[in-house]
């Protein structure tokens, strides 16, 4: 495997070194656009346009994900500005995408939801002669079975979903039953929020259960959706943009929530704190793509920001400030010792072996939604 990617690297640079001599570097020939239909004259060999990066790219992402410096670094370096939007959830970037929403040069679907992306032909392959930093993934990262040889993405950052808490105020939460198994004397009652996310709420009932996170079993699911529904008594709400400042101002207890984003909030109050219940959790991998409906120009100035990205001192940054793992080898040498040595950032192998990866489920995908609906709309019991 090793030496299969060396020789793939060694054609992608040398490819790359060709195109650079040659001048302009060519798009990947989508669909031509119509003032490109002109044929060139006969006596011309047919050399692909060259594409001028957009001067301004949008960049759909999780809410707090990215150090807004970078934009900063790269706008100076390249003359590009990014602009910033957010979502919430795979399935809200994923339907805005699929209403037809444009102007999006870069999105940052989970694992999951790339495999989604790909088979509904939603994503843009990546040209990898404008991406040279791509050789700085550990290895691991260039080969991801949802997106072999980072055909369509490139891995942004990694962690896990556990719960976050507030280790001043109350005991660590060792399984999921603080949710679905509520103590209603606990402090923690009516203080938890749970992530405002179909795939992510039936995954912790799911192995709470100990059921498949990626079960399909209607019995298993309604089982799941029962105890989501109890679980509401217990919850001041769903949220997943901003749980761990709850957790950090002290409004509210314990979060189902993402390890990074706790993380960071403990500089704002030490005692936030992360676990992973003994049940397990959910192990994930975001990754930076280029939507299918990116204009030309987005797409290079897209792969411009994605190879900026992969910078080891911009990959190090990213994760200094979001405190999620990177999956840039690269970037390590510019982190410090004590993220990479943080379990909560990097889990040991006996924790690792109790996450699921979220995967696609097909047609089933619509059941979770029905009853994640069905969840939602509940009245509190
Ligand atoms: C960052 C959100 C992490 C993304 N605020 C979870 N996939």
């Amino acid at each position: 495997m090793k030496y299969k990617l060396t020789i793939l690297f060694s054609a992608l640079v040398v490819l790359g070194l060709v195109l650079t001599a040659c001048g302009p570097k060519p798009e990947p020939a989508p669909a031509p656009a119509p003032e490109e239909t002109e044929a060139p004259a006969a006596t011309e060999a047919p050399v692909a346009e060259a594409v001028e990066p957009a001067k301004e790219i949008v960049f759909f992402n999780w809410s707090e994900y990215i150090d807004p410096e970078i934009y900063t670094l790269f706008e100076d370096e390249t003359g590009i500005k990014v602009v910033e939007d957010n979502f919430s959830s795979n399935e809200e970037m994923l339907a805005k995408l699929q209403g037809g929403a444009t102007g999006y040069a870069l999105i940052v679907p989970s694992d999951y939801t790339v495999s989604i992306m790909k088979d509904e032909g939603m994503l843009a392959k990546l040209d990898h002669a404008n991406i040279p930093n791509l050789g700085n993934l550990a290895e691991q990262f260039q080969n991801v079975p949802y997106d072999p040889g980072n055909e369509y993405c490139v891995p942004y950052q990694w962690g896990t979903t556990g719960i976050g808490y507030l280790d001043s105020e109350v005991d660590e939460p060792t399984s999921w039953a603080v949710f679905f198994d509520p103590d209603p004397t606990a402090p923690y009652y009516g203080r938890m929020t749970m992530l405002d996310d179909a795939r992510e709420a039936f995954a912790a009932a799911l192995v709470y259960l100990g059921y498949d996170i990626n079960t399909t079993d209607e019995a298993q699911l309604e089982e799941a959706k029962e105890l989501l529904i109890k679980a509401k008594a217990a919850l001041a709400g769903y949220d997943s943009d901003i749980f761990e400042d709850l957790i950090a101002s002290g409004e509210n207890l314990m979060a189902h929530g993402w390890n990074g984003d706790f993380l960071v909030a403990q500089e704002e109050n030490e005692n936030v704190a992360y676990t992973i219940p003994q049940e397990g959790g959910v192990v994930w991998v975001d990754n930076v793509c280029i939507p299918i409906s990116a204009t030309p120009e987005q797409k290079a100035a897209g792969e411009m920001f994605i190879d900026f990205l992969l910078r080891p001192d911009i990959g190090a940054m990213l994760s200094d400030y979001n405190w999620y793992a990177t999956p840039n080898a690269a970037a390590e040498a510019n982190l410090d010792e004590e993220f990479l040595n943080d379990p909560a950032v990097y889990p040991p192998a006996e924790v690792l072996a109790k996450l699921q990866y979220i995967e696609p489920v097909g047609e089933a995908e619509a059941i979770y939604q029905r009853l994640w609906d069905e969840v939602k709309s509940a009245p509190t019991p």
